[in-house]
């Protein structure tokens, strides 16, 4: 079948007609003039945003006082949403490498470039040879779209997204302990516990609305944050443990040995809801606080102390972010937690929760309904009956979906250095910038045969090496759902027109469907809300349910929907915790108390490299790796404009290293430049480089969590020098 054939209307159309695949105006749905909610596209609290629009285009915006989440207030960030729209580097053609140089070109040529080199790659190497690595940062109909694209009609197999750097652990940790991925928490549990346990979160700077509710909560409660840092989070608690990184493991095992010991423990709900308590006990004998002290770095009383705190809170609710999930013991790191919530009858009522905080606005999606490293509504690619489900759904036949699981983002990056993967697409993510031991992946992105990369700036550091750019519509410019980490239904909306002949996403992956010849996979998914219908037959019967949402315009009246809402009723709450009856979603209906023995980090301190590296969120006003929030001058004056390290007085004094001097730091790996920030923001013997900063990925070490495969970002062993 030739290539030719499938070149034809929708191109055509899309050359001469802009007004088809969202190159038009703002959809009829929504007035010129009009003012309307949208739910933020950075980070996974997902705060109703008011946009305000003149003449179909969006001029302004304040914080929706009414939206269930934020209740009027937002972050830096989200004040200053539209800045990034704006910025003269946004992409508006796509790009293709001719010479050595990328050259603007139509669409036709570029899908046409990219269906031929992808589909060349495939026929001399096979469908193994070619990988995505996507994102949880585009809306859920449009990863949904994607997945199903490359799986069942381009023939691929192998994907992941950046989710992998980021929820993988929460991800595995809810599924083997609750039987789903499944966070229980509903924002309101923010305000009602009376304990709250952060583990490696600083919601203060990541996660600032979140933390706004904490400061709503009536009930003059404990906050405890477990943290190696004096963060901004550790700086508003109650206490502090400023732990040795990667001690947590040991630390919640000697909490659980002290719970065990007195007794305080809940043993009803142990008896009727949770499988393996005895093992769990046995386990954590050997973990006395004595015994433990030493490898955490805070002392026995402390340890008592903090299991004595969540023995007398009446509702206490453990938080934990990337300082758990990025690990090499991650899952049993967050199982700990959730083992700590289960034993002690913390679950299922309000103020309560072993409650992971997701990072991007839309990791939830991708978690569920990617069609990555699972099939849509949490199925699994080895079972047959669920391979059916989708298929069904899709109109397609069965036979097409792999029955094969994908391989992990770090066997797809290991397969690209050793050439085993040719051909790569990257979606919505920059893991130049991103991704552990950058000096090596730039040399492996270099070796690819296409790399294709989709983004909405053709200057970020991934998009400058592709082969095929193609340049995409972003938050505010199309439409679109995502979930938010209390797993609430939000809605995206057109409220801006696209740059130049930039596209939507979702109309990228139909037009590589008609080159590529299979836009039958399109043929019940026209329309984002169209593959919204698809998703929402695909959930129903399934924990993360939300049959009962009507359309997008319901998600909009109710201010979101958070799953399971199979239409109960009009006056179902608006704020829902999971697990009130405490049935898990395991075969019997029990949880898992599940736990390993401790190991320790790859890559400890030594003589050479005596400090131990620390990265993670520098401000709230930068996002990632900056590609967005560098745009807007307001948020640029928010932040360092330099790479910082922050490191302990003492370790500055010894090396002879001045406030603000320019220093060094190397780790095995590579050097990054940084001022010193001297204080006591870390220990003795540690550092913090923010991830938002060029090359600090060059850095940081290949090594991974082995249920979750998470990169461990958060140590390795690292000198600093003087920059002479
Ligand atoms: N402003 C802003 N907000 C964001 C983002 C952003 O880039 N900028 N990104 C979003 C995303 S995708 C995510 S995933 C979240 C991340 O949100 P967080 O996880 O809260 O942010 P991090 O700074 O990466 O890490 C949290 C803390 O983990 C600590 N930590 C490091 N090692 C250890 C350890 O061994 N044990 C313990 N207990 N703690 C440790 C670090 O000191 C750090 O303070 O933020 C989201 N929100
Ligand atoms: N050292 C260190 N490294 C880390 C971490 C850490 O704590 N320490 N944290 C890790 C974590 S948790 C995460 S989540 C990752 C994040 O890492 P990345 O995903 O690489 O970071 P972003 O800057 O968010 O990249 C998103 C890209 O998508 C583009 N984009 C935005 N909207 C759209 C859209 O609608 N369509 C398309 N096509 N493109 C769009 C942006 O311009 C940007 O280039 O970083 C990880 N890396
Ligand atoms: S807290 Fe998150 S969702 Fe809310 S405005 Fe800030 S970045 Fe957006
Ligand atoms: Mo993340």
């Amino acid at each position: 079948m030739s290539l030719r054939r499938f070149t034809g209307p929708l191109t055509r159309n899309l050359v001469r007609a802009p007004g088809r695949f969202g190159l038009g105006q703002v959809p009829e749905r929504l007035e010129p003039d009009a003012t309307t909610t949208v739910v933020c596209g950075y980070c996974s609290t997902g705060c109703g945003l008011r946009i305000h629009m003149r003449n179909g285009e969006a001029v302004n915006l304040s914080a929706d006082t009414r939206y269930p989440v934020n209740l009027g207030m937002a972050c830096p960030k989200g004040w200053e949403a539209l800045a990034p729209l704006k910025s003269p580097d946004r992409a508006t053609l796509p790009l293709l490498r001719k010479d050595g140089k990328q050259k603007p070109v139509e669409w036709d040529e570029a899908l046409q470039a990219f269906t031929a080199k992808f589909k060349r790659i495939i026929a001399e190497h096979g469908p193994e040879s070619v990988a995505f690595l996507s994102t949880g940062q585009i809306p859920t109909e449009e990863m949904f779209a994607l997945g199903s694209l490359f799986k069942f009609g381009m023939g691929g197999i192998h994907s992941d997204a950046n989710t992998r750097q980021c929820m993988a652990t929460s991800h595995v940790a809810y599924k083997q302990s609750f039987g789903f991925d499944a966070p229980p928490f509903t924002y309101k549990d923010f305000e009602l516990s009376d304990v709250l346990v952060f583990v490696g979160a600083n919601p203060c700077i990541a996660h600032p609305i979140m933390w706004e509710r904490v400061m709503m909560n009536k009930n003059n409660p404990k906050i405890l944050v477990i943290d190696p840092r004096l963060t901004e989070t550790a700086q508003a608690a109650t206490r502090h443990y400023g732990i040795a990184p990667k001690s947590d493991l040991p630390l919640l095992y000697g909490i659980a040995h002290v719970l065990v010991r007195e007794g305080w423990i809940d043993r009803d709900f142990l008896e009727a809801h949770v499988n393996g308590y005895e093992g769990f006990a046995r386990h954590v004998a050997s973990f006395t606080p004595a015994s433990v002290a030493a490898a955490t770095g805070i002392s026995a009383a402390e340890i008592e102390e903090l299991a004595g705190m969540i023995h007398d809170g009446k509702a206490v609710s453990f938080w934990w972010t990337m300082g758990v999930n990025q690990s090499h013991e991650a899952v049993r790191t967050a199982q700990a937690l959730i083992n700590l919530a289960l034993i002690t009858g913390n679950i299922g009522r309000p103020g309560t929760g072993a409650n992971s905080i997701t990072g991007q606005m839309n990791a939830m999606g991708s978690r569920i309904f990617s069609n990555t490293t699972s099939l849509a509504g949490g199925r699994d690619f080895l079972d047959a009956g669920h391979r059916r489900e989708v298929a069904e759904a899709l109109g397609i036949d069965p036979a097409r979906i792999p029955a094969q699981n994908s391989l992990a983002y770090d066997q797809i990056i290991e397969g690209v250095c050793e050439g085993r993967i040719k051909g790569l697409w990257v979606i919505a993510t920059n893991p130049l910038h991103s991704w552990p031991d950058g000096d090596k992946l730039r040399a492996a992105l270099q070796n690819l045969e296409c790399l294709a990369v989709q983004d909405m700036y053709a200057t970020s550091d991934t998009a400058r090496l592709a082969d095929v750019f193609f340049p995409a519509a972003c938050w505010s410019e199309k439409e679109g759902t995502l979930i938010n980490s209390e797993r609430r239904l939000g809605l995206f909306k057109k409220v801006s027109k696209a740059p130049g002949k930039a596209l939507a996403d979702f109309y990228i992956f139909r037009l590589i469907a008609e080159y590529w010849g299979c836009a039958d996979v399109f043929a019940n998914m026209e329309s984002p809300e169209q593959a919204f219908e698809v998703m929402k037959r695909l959930s129903a019967g399934r924990p993360c349910d939300f049959s009962g949402i009507r359309d997008y315009q319901h998600i909009d009246e109710k201010g979101g929907i958070q799953w399971p809402y199979r239409g109960i009723g009009a006056d179902e709450p608006q704020e829902r915790r999971l697990f009130a009856d405490g049935r898990f979603y395991t075969p019997d209906g029990r949880a898992k108390l599940l736990f390993d023995p401790v190991r320790p980090p790859a890559e400890p301190a030594s003589p050479e490299f005596p400090l131990v590296l620390l990265t993670g969120r520098g401000t709230s006003a930068q996002w990632h790796t900056n590609t967005r929030t560098a745009k807007s001058a307001v948020l640029r004056k928010l932040y360092p404009a330099e790479c910082y390290v922050e490191l302990h007085a003492a370790d500055a004094a010894r090396l002879g290293i001045k406030p603000e001097e320019w220093v060094r730091v190397r780790t095995r790996r590579g050097a990054v430049r940084a001022r010193a920030f001297i204080g006591t923001t870390v220990g003795l013997g540690r550092i913090f480089l923010p991830m938002h900063y060029d090359g600090v990925n060059a850095l940081t070490l290949s090594e991974f969590d082995p249920h979750s495969r998470q990169p461990s970002y958060k140590h390795c062993a690292a000198r600093i020098e003087k920059d002479s």
